[in-house]
């Protein structure tokens, strides 16, 4: 994504200096207390409310969206967001204008995006364990326990699944219905490794999981609830709809 390239380039600052920013900075919001808290209201998983504006697999999603230049639509579909009862918000990060928890969406392949995110206002972010090697997760757990960020850690398969119960300081999973080489799609995904033996050990770990992409309806959302699920990932169903709020409560 060449927005992301260049935003993230703009900023020169090694990590001494985001460090030294970051000692007057307000903490970080509770992330994983955020989504517990609506899940236990609710008796729905905790909303992490996706803002994007096109997706590799499915083109652009909404028109007239510039998150970099001209983030005015993402902030109002954020807010919107929030009026419909989002427990978190998914964004490309940017500025300070959210009330929920914000959940950092990169591709985050080096410690320094880590410092970065928290300068820019998240509260979590997300590690991909596709992308990620072991050793890797456990240094940047460790810098987001620093930071008071989450973690979100995100797997795709069993063998992923299995390298990341091998991981202390795990607290959020997040189980993608969408392979990042194919971009195929199957919301059984989250089912399928939940059912199994490590996603039992999961879920007895009280790990929050995460059920992310490819949830449209309401029975998308409780067939992965039944799994376990505390938690999901929205993006494209509700990113699509004029009014975002209405489409969460929907
Ligand atoms: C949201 P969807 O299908 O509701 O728009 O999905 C989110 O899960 C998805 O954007 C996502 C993603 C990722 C994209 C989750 N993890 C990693 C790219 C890379």
């Amino acid at each position: 994504n060449k927005d992301m390239e260049v935003a993230w380039m703009k900023e020169k600052r090694p990590v001494y200096m985001l460090k030294k920013a970051l000692e007057s900075a307000p903490p970080a919001r509770d992330f994983v207390g955020a989504l517990k808290a609506s899940n236990l209201w609710t008796g729905l998983p905790g909303l992490i409310a996706e803002v994007k504006k096109a997706s590799p697999s499915r083109g652009v999603l909404r028109e007239n969206f510039d998150p970099f230049e001209c983030h005015l639509l993402q902030v109002e579909i954020a807010q919107a967001y929030e009026k419909g009862g989002a427990a978190c918000l998914s964004v490309l990060t940017d500025e300070k204008y959210f009330q929920c928890p914000l959940l950092c969406k990169e591709f985050i392949v080096d410690a320094w995006q880590i410092y970065y995110a928290r300068i820019k206002g998240a509260d979590a972010v997300l590690l991909i364990a596709a992308v990620l090697p072991d050793l890797d997760i456990r240094y940047m757990i460790k810098i987001c326990k620093m930071l008071g960020l989450a973690a979100l850690i995100e797997v795709h398969n069993e063998m992923e699944m299995d390298r990341v119960l091998g991981i202390e300081g795990v607290e959020l999973i997040g189980i993608n219905n969408r392979d990042l080489e194919t971009f195929e799609v199957d919301i059984s995904n989250t089912k399928k490794l939940l059912e199994g033996k490590r996603g039992q050990m999961i879920l007895e770990k009280d790990i929050i999981v995460v059920g992310e992409s490819g949830l449209f309806t309401p029975d998308d959302i409780a067939y992965v609830q039944e799994s376990g699920v505390r938690a999901v990932l929205v993006g494209e169903s509700i990113v699509k709809k004029n009014d975002p709020a209405k489409g969460i409560t929907e």
